[in-house]
């Protein structure tokens, strides 16, 4: 841990708000401290401050700490239990954990690395034993110092030697207009159920584009796997972009997952305030920047949800804010009473968050304090959870391995 990150944790971990206005709770932890006991103010029928048990992360599972990454961002497991890693600079590692050993993967695309992106996420085609189908997201540069998410398919060439290439790579997804700004790609991916491709484009900081529906961002796009729009979207009569388009009115979403009801829920870093999951419906506005429960950082309101019911409403809804990264629904052995669970890494909280689903509606069942900030989260092979800490503005996160207490990690 460097010195500046102590520095901030213990800030977070004194409840201490930071003097100087933030761009956003991604960046700066100390922006939204929230305290122990922080949860929804906010009227939502399912999150009740009163029903959330606070986790106790020492009596539920023992913490390894397996491996550190450079600002390590996403990663995923390949069917032989092997891992891949992104790390935000551009590196993608594929990673052993028995023999602790790590390779870095060839045939990255050029990326562009900024504050808030670079190298983004890695999936699996669900056919990935068959194909070998890989996804990236990364942000790609263009014309006039221009970025935008961009996502890509290749196929993952695995070597004797421990490590791999990316082949016949081609990108199959870009968010479109591509914008001058540094954040809010979102570029998380998931398959469905149903083997499409979903993913979360987020609103580049612009507010009104996840209103334009001559834009693909502020959105979640459902795709074919290769990256052409999926028949049925419910836009698809407008043509252009509109036609990837699922659901709008998004701010930045950096964690997508599928319940055991075969039902998306995203969940949504809000402004000021107004951390959201939701439940991802067909057609739906989710409303941003028109109406959300925070406020801009420079305090203009934004009115709740609550005075525009026409816009979908969070089932779940955070202030102070959990900083929201990383999204598992677990299905594991390993952890017999989390099963359907979703867990949810924290930024500025610290934390990982468990959710319990119940139909269309989700609450807070659960908050670990984990002492750093959690990136990224994924269940393994046998059951563990793994997650990613953030590298903090670029530096060393620590792959964490949690298995049940009192087991042998
Ligand atoms: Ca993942
Ligand atoms: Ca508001």
């Amino acid at each position: 841990m460097t010195h500046h990150t102590k520095l901030l944790a213990m800030a977070v971990a004194l409840g201490l708000a930071a003097c100087n206005p933030a761009p956003d709770a991604d960046q700066d932890p100390q922006q939204q401290a929230r305290t122990p006991s922080g949860v929804a103010e906010t009227a939502t029928p399912v999150a009740d401050p009163v029903e959330r048990a606070p986790g106790d992360a020492n009596a539920a599972f023992s913490v390894e700490e397996v491996r550190q990454f450079e600002a390590p961002w996403a990663m995923t497991f390949l069917p032989d239990g092997r891992m891949l890693i992104t790390e935000m600079g551009g590196t993608l590692h594929l990673y052993e954990a028995m023999s602790d050993s790590s390779a870095p993967i060839s045939g990255v695309p050029e990326v562009v690395r900024v504050d808030q992106g670079g190298l983004g996420d890695v999936v699996l085609h669900p056919g990935f034993a068959d194909n070998n189908l890989v996804y990236i997201s990364f942000v790609e540069g263009g014309e006039d110092d221009l970025m935008g998410a961009a996502v890509a398919r290749a196929r993952l060439a695995l070597d004797d030697a421990g490590g791999g290439a990316l082949e016949d790579l081609e990108v199959i997804w870009r968010q479109d207009p591509k914008k001058a700004g540094d954040g809010h790609f979102g570029y998380r991916i998931a398959f469905g159920p149903d083997g499409l491709l979903w993913i979360s484009s987020s609103e580049r900081k612009e507010f009104d584009p996840a209103q334009d529906m001559s834009t693909n961002l502020g959105k979640i796009v459902r795709l074919n796997d290769d990256g052409t729009p999926a028949e049925g979207n419910p836009f698809a009569d407008q043509g252009g972009v509109a036609a990837q388009v699922w659901t709008l009115g998004h701010r930045n979403i950096l964690g997508l997952a599928f319940d055991g009801q075969g039902q998306l829920w995203a969940h949504e870093m809000g402004p000021k305030g107004g951390d959201e999951l939701n439940l991802i419906v067909e057609g739906e506005n989710y409303g941003y920047p028109l109406v959300s429960n925070g406020v801009h950082y420079d305090d203009t309101d934004i009115p709740n949800h609550d005075t525009r019911p026409e816009f979908r409403a969070p089932a779940v809804t955070w202030t102070p804010v959990i900083s929201p990264a990383g999204f598992m629904v677990y299905d594991g052995n390993g952890f017999p009473d989390w099963n359907g669970s979703g867990f949810i890494g924290g930024l500025s909280s610290m934390s990982l968050v468990r959710v319990e689903f119940d139909g269309q509606s989700a609450r807070e069942a659960e908050r670990f304090e984990m002492g750093r900030r959690i990136r990224e989260v994924e269940q393994g092979p046998d059951g563990a959870i793994w997650l990613l800490e953030d590298g903090n503005r670029g530096g060393d996160g620590w792959l964490l391995k949690l298995t049940p207490a009192g087991e042998a990690g």
